[in-house]
């Protein structure tokens, strides 16, 4: 039992600290990783977006949760960008990522300051900044899909 502990350990720290490509069984499992992540991202961000855009009460419990969500994954498609798995349909992962990863890795951090910004704003209990922070979010998700997504 003792032993069976220790393996299981042993285990769950190499998977730990094992590289971002060998979180993934398949190629296909990090696109669809990271594509998942961005759904679950962009769902509770556009949930934002109706209180912002009128569509439904502002509620400000609603936005704080909505955007530690958001804050949560923001963290998580980049793990997904393993190498090789650039995709080729219109709106999928251009082969730029990989060309330019720095450029690329900046958009990110730009996108995840901003969304650290926006759980500030949703803290502040008032509509006003909620609205301001929404849009730059938004403009740091437009800016890294305009230049690394496949046309
Ligand atoms: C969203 C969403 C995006 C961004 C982008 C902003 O709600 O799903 O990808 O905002 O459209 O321009």
């Amino acid at each position: 039992m003792k032993r069976l502990l220790l393996t299981l350990t042993a285990v769950a720290g190499l998977a730990t600290a094992l590289p971002a490509a060998a979180q993934f069984q398949k190629p296909e499992d990090a696109v669809k990783y990271r594509e998942s992540a961005m759904t679950v991202m962009a769902n509770h961000f556009g949930r934002i977006g109706a209180m912002v855009n009128g569509r439904v009460p502002y509620d400000a419990g609603q936005a704080m949760s909505n955007a530690e969500i958001v804050a949560v994954m923001s963290k998580l498609p980049f793990a997904g960008f393993i190498d090789g798995t650039p995709g080729t349909k219109k709106g999928s992962a251009s082969p730029k990522i990989w060309s330019d990863r720095a450029g690329f890795d900046g958009k990110a951090k730009k996108m995840q300051d901003e969304v650290a910004k926006l759980v500030v704003a949703a803290r502040a209990n008032n509509l006003d900044p909620l609205k301001a922070a929404f849009g730059e979010v938004g403009k740091a998700c437009k800016s890294c899909h305009d230049d690394f997504r496949n046309p």
